[in-house]
Order: C-alpha cells, then structure tokens, then sequence
C-alpha cells in the first residue's frame, strides 16, 4: 500500500487533520483479517467445496473498507471497536456474497475480481451462487451468535439495518436499476437513486451499525448516517471513475467494464471532470456531517478523503 499521509482540510471550518491512514488501515484489516479467518468455517469439512468456495470469495484481498468504518464509528463515538467486530465481519461476508453473484455470466460476467479468478471460474456457477447464499445467511449467524456485551434490542436493530440494506430497500433495488439501465441514457436523479442503492446502502449502514453498538446517541447517530450516505456516494463514483481511469494491476478486476456494457455511470453522464468535483463535493459533505465529533472521528475524515483518492 503506497504511504498515506492523509491532510483533511474541512471546508466548512478550515480544522485540519493531518494522520497516518497507512497504519489505521493496515492495524484494521490485520484485525479483521484475522477475524474473518476465524469466523469462517474450516475447508476441511464435508461438502468441502462450499467452504473452500465462501472462503475463497472471502479471503481474497479486498480493500476491507466496509468492516473499517464500522469500526472507525464505533471509536468515533467513544466505543470498545472489540465489540463491533463481528458485524464488522458480516458486513464483509455481505459485501463479498454481492461480489460473487454480481461477477456471474448472468450478471457483471467478470472473469477476475480482487487480482484472482472470479468464484464460477474456479468452483462453477452452481456452488458461487450457494456459496453467495451461504454467505449472506452465515453474516446473520455471526451478528447474531457473536456480538457480546451488547443489549438485545441493540443487536436486533444492526440485524435489520444490514438485512435492509442488502435487501430491496439497497442492494438489490441498486443492481436492479443498473442491470435496466444498460445501454440507456438515465436521469440524473436515476443514476444517484441507483449508485445510493446498490453501494451506499451497504457503506452506510457500516457506519451506522458501528455507531450503534459503540452506544451514539441519537443526534450522533444522524449525523454518522449522513456521512454515511455522503460517504457511499462518493466510493461509487469514484468506482465509475476507476473503472475509466484505473490501472488493472491495481484494481484487479477487468477496467473498462463500465464502458463495454454501455452502463450507466457518473462519468458517462456527467463527463470526468465533473465526476472528479462530484465525489469531492461528496467526500467534503460527509467530513462536514462530523463537525459536531471530537478527534476520535479523525480516522472517518480521512476515510472520506481516502475513498477518492484511492486507486484501486
Ligand atoms: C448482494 C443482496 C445482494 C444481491 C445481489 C449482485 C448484487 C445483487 C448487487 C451488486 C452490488 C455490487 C456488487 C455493488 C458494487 C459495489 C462496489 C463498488 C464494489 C467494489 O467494492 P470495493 O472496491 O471492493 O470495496 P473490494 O474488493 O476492495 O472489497
């Protein structure tokens, strides 16, 4: 990972953060790395190739920037992030599961994702689709047998805050609109209604849920959804843009994808230079949602910043 010496100047009021989101980053996914690792069920059980296969579509390298929020939230409002490690986790095991299903032939049909062949192109599209499904229901297993020191009622409200955000109320709604809007020119309204959706969700329910089990109150929490929100869109468009501008090596999946199913995307309707003011106007927007966080909240402002100028 190249140093990131991260200087967030917030707009609104010129603070200015200067931290090291090379260390956050790489002390966070050690932590959740090993987590995933040890949640997973071990490969060495019958029917193996359903283990090894959610395993593969798992580890495998991802960026882990969903599982980071949630528990950069949950420090920003003063909480134990131990604590928010197993939705942390889970949200990753969605996060993978929409991976896998969206590189199949009937959807995205990529043949690389995370700098590895994709899930079908090793164990067939019959066991990547139940290895995504087994995927999705393991993530409930785990918020809901792991999460420790935490009232019911809490864990209760992250279960459904995730399910919702994969389910039509995100994800799938988001996928939706993208598969019927191929070929098509979009509203602008459209294409924000399905970034929102098939990405935003899933990002802002991270933080959200991460808040919520470090115990925000009810005006914090407002605010971490509206990071959130500002947060998503800004990953997405900056995915669009990635996909024109990006070096393969880096992002380890096909670039130029975008492009040669005619999708709709930010650069496609707005052009790159008002993508790039676009996702920084976001970016801007969700680091102006914390003004009422301590230092604490350092590691989301420079997550925010993070998500734009990332490369892969
Ligand atoms: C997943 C509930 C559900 C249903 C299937 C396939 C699908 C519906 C939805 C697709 C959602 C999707 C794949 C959105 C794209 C999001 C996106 C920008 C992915 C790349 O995320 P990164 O860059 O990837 O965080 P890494 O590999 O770093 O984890």
């Amino acid at each position: 990972m190249m140093p990131l010496q991260i200087s967030c100047q917030i707009q609104s009021d010129s603070l200015s953060i200067i931290m090291n989101l090379e260390s956050y980053l790489s002390e966070k996914c050690r932590v959740i790395d090993a987590a995933l690792e040890k949640y997973l069920p071990p490969e060495d059980r019958f029917p193996d190739v359903i283990y090894r296969a959610m395993r593969y579509g798992v580890l495998n390298g991802g960026k882990r920037i969903r599982p980071v929020l949630t528990l950069a939230a949950c420090e920003a409002v003063g909480g134990d992030p131990e604590i928010a490690l197993p939705t942390a986790c889970a949200i990753e095991f969605i996060h993978s599961f929409s991976l896998i299903h969206d590189d199949l032939p009937t959807l995205d049909n990529d043949d690389f994702r995370r700098g590895k062949p994709t899930s079908h192109k090793v164990f067939g599209e019959a066991i990547a689709i139940l290895a995504g499904d087994a995927l999705l229901a393991f993530a409930f297993e785990v918020v809901t047998g792991r999460t420790k020191d935490v009232p019911a009622e809490v864990v209760l409200d992250v279960t459904r805050r995730i399910a919702s955000a994969a389910g039509t109320d995100g994800m799938v709604v988001g996928q939706v609109v993208d598969m019927i809007s191929e070929g098509r020119t979009v509203e602008p309204e459209t294409l924000e209604f399905m970034h929102r959706h098939k990405t935003g969700t899933l990002i802002e329910a991270s933080v959200v849920c991460g808040g919520l089990l470090g115990g925000a109150t009810g005006e914090q929490l407002e605010a971490l959804g509206l990071y959130g929100k500002k947060a998503g869109l800004a990953f997405q468009i900056a995915d669009d843009i990635l996909d024109i501008e990006g070096e393969q090596a880096k992002m380890g999946k096909t670039a130029g994808s975008d492009l040669r199913r005619k999708k709709a995307t930010y650069p496609s309707l707005h052009g790159l230079e008002k993508s790039r003011e676009l996702a920084r106007r976001a970016a801007a927007e969700a680091i102006d949602a914390l003004k009422g966080f301590d230092e604490r909240a350092d590691p989301l402002r420079a997550l925010a910043r993070f998500i734009i100028e990332r490369e892969a």
